[in-house]
């Protein structure tokens, strides 16, 4: 079996490799590998759903999701966009303190996600200024863009 070291400086490296994560200081992505699960999803099956409550932030280490959500004048949801390895998602909820307000959907078998919890994610992002500022302006942005997507 790999040991709990390489499994550590596995993650450590591939987080480092995460552009909003770069500027982390070492020992904070240290504890964040420390904290971190991973999550494994088969094709088609949700990682959020919107409207749903989520405590969880996600890194994408392998596969692809969808974003989609419900458009005015749409039966379905749309998709948004696709996301990809080294890519984020599930900010929003926690930044906003609302509820999730897409749904995340693997498009490849055995898609892996790296998952921060809320506690985790407040400590990683909230003594962080810069890191703090970015999001919360993405986050905003987001809202911006439903608006204008006539999201339902
Ligand atoms: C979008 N509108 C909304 C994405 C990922 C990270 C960043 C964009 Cl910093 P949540 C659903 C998640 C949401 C976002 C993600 O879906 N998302 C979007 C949009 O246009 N959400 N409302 N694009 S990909 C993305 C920016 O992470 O967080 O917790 O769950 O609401």
């Amino acid at each position: 079996m790999r040991s709990t070291q390489a499994r550590h400086a596995e993650y450590f490296s591939f987080l480092r490799s995460v552009s909003l994560l770069k500027d982390l200081p070492e020992e904070k992505l240290a504890k964040i590998v420390d904290c971190l699960e991973i999550d494994y999803f088969d094709k088609g099956e949700y990682i959020i759903r919107e409207g749903e409550e989520g405590n969880t932030f996600f890194i994408i280490a392998k596969g692809e999701v969808s974003v989609t959500q419900s458009t005015e004048g749409f039966p379905e949801p749309q998709e948004i966009k696709t996301l990809g390895v080294g890519d984020y998602f599930g900010e929003k909820a926690l930044i906003s303190e609302d509820v999730r307000s897409a749904n995340i959907i693997a498009k490849e078998n055995d898609t892996q996600c790296l998952v921060v919890d809320r506690d985790n994610f407040n400590q990683m992002v909230g003594t962080y200024e810069e890191l703090q500022a970015y999001l919360h302006e993405y986050v905003e942005q987001l809202s911006i863009s439903d608006e204008r997507r006539n999201a339902a």
